[in-house]
């Protein structure tokens, strides 16, 4: 036995104690699907439009090797496929169209047909797609507004561009036979105090309530709305606040809340709303981020945050019943190694999730041994989880080590560094 299995047979010893099967966990977390956002390879740029960024968002840094094209990007993904362990899901927004008959087609007139190379690209690696009609960075967000605008031309374009996503959504989920997240974010908002705040949330519900007539199979088509507290020069308010889109989902069937955690006041957590969600709701919809200060979208640790999240939705029995999706960007690093960094974050938090043992730490809060509870909770911390993340990366056919790096750094040399 090599120096490696041994060392997993030792965890595994260690684990079994706790009465946790550890070869059963790695194999059930090789099944959760978990959506990798295809905008981390270009700074969220897409293909569709040359328009800066809107809505509120910023990517910042300048590392060079960023994809210029959609066969670029499809090679950069294939590599973050290569290098992390784990079912992924690709989560694709509508600005990645690929007009592949060389016509274009504005946002509001996208066909099934414009995506055909993201089908293709997940029945490749046998994984499904999730979607998001992309309100942003385009010349018909006017004043920054394009679901809750005043001008009904404006209004009408953004809301033939939802009807044309939930079409897309829904021939993504007939392609795939899996269902299609399609989640609905926009940043309409204002810098400074505004005069009206419902008018443009009732505009926003009446713009919802018409995507949503369109047509589509419910129990394959999953609608959400995303929230969000504030962004860069949208400091004052945002339409599709908390409140707004919660009450929106729990009144109208089928439509889930989607929480991103870098979308709340700083000292909010999102892994105390995920249960609290979970008692309401039959399925809801998480985006896994790191916020830093007024940064919503930096790239997701291994941290306290996001190893609660985990834990939520394990101990929970809620992994069957959480969509969940990354969303960061990050262009100053090496943006093969951020999203991997991200992804294979995320995968250690449910791993390290999977390996608590959930029931009895539930039964020592039940009977009052907060004692107990924090004592166990402390040296679980140290139990040999780094072992078990071994053993699955090698089950997965992917390395464990600072070795999967180096990877990252011929891909640079070979490929990134070729782009100028
Ligand atoms: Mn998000």
């Amino acid at each position: 036995m090599n120096k490696n299995k041994q060392i997993y047979e030792y965890a595994r010893e260690q684990y079994a104690r706790l009465e946790i099967d550890t070869d059963k966990v790695i194999d059930e977390l090789a099944k959760v699907p978990v959506s990798l956002h295809c905008w981390q390879g270009d700074d969220v740029k897409g293909f569709d439009s040359d328009s800066p960024l809107s809505g509120g968002i910023q990517t910042t840094g300048n590392y060079p090797g960023a994809a210029r094209s959609p066969k670029e990007l499809f090679d950069d993904l294939r590599k973050v496929i290569e290098i992390t362990p784990g079912k992924k899901k690709i989560n694709v927004h509508a600005s990645y169209a690929v007009f592949e008959d060389g016509k274009f087609r504005n946002r509001n007139e996208l066909i099934p047909e414009d995506f055909k190379a993201w089908v293709d690209f997940a029945k490749e690696y046998n994984v499904g797609l999730d979607f998001n009609p992309t309100f942003f960075g385009h010349s018909m967000v006017k004043d920054g507004l394009t679901l809750t605008s005043p001008d009904e031309s404006v209004r009408e374009f953004w809301i033939e561009h939802g009807k044309a996503c939930v079409r897309i959504a829904n021939y993504f989920a007939s392609e795939l036979g899996e269902p299609c997240v399609l989640n609905f974010w926009i940043g309409d908002g204002f810098k400074d105090i505004p005069a009206d705040r419902l008018s443009p949330r009732l505009r926003y519900k009446d713009s919802l309530d018409k995507i949503l007539s369109e047509k589509y199979d419910p129990r394959m088509v999953k609608p959400c709305v995303e929230s969000k507290v504030f962004g860069i020069g949208v400091e004052s308010y945002t339409a599709g606040s908390s409140e707004f889109t919660l009450n929106y989902a729990a009144t109208h069937k089928g439509v889930l809340p989607l929480m991103d955690n870098g979308h709340y006041h700083p000292t909010e957590v999102v892994y105390d709303k995920i249960p609290a969600l979970l008692a309401y709701y039959d399925e809801i919809a998480l985006h896994i981020t790191r916020p830093v200060r007024w940064d919503s979208d930096h790239v997701v640790l291994f941290d306290d945050e996001t190893r609660e999240m985990a834990k939520e939705i394990v101990r929970n029995d809620a992994l069957g019943r959480v969509y969940m999706a990354l969303d960061f960007f990050d262009a100053s690093i090496n943006r093969i190694g951020a999203w991997s960094v991200g992804f294979r974050s995320w995968q250690k938090a449910l791993l390290n999730a999977m390996l608590t043992p959930n029931d009895k730490l539930k039964a020592l809060q039940e009977n009052g041994e907060f004692g107990k509870l924090m004592a166990y909770q402390e040296e679980i911390k140290t139990y040999p989880f780094g072992a078990v993340w071994d053993e699955y990366c090698d089950r997965c056919l992917v390395r464990s080590d600072f070795g999967w790096y180096d990877d990252v750094i011929s891909y640079e040399k070979e490929v990134l560094s070729k782009r100028r």
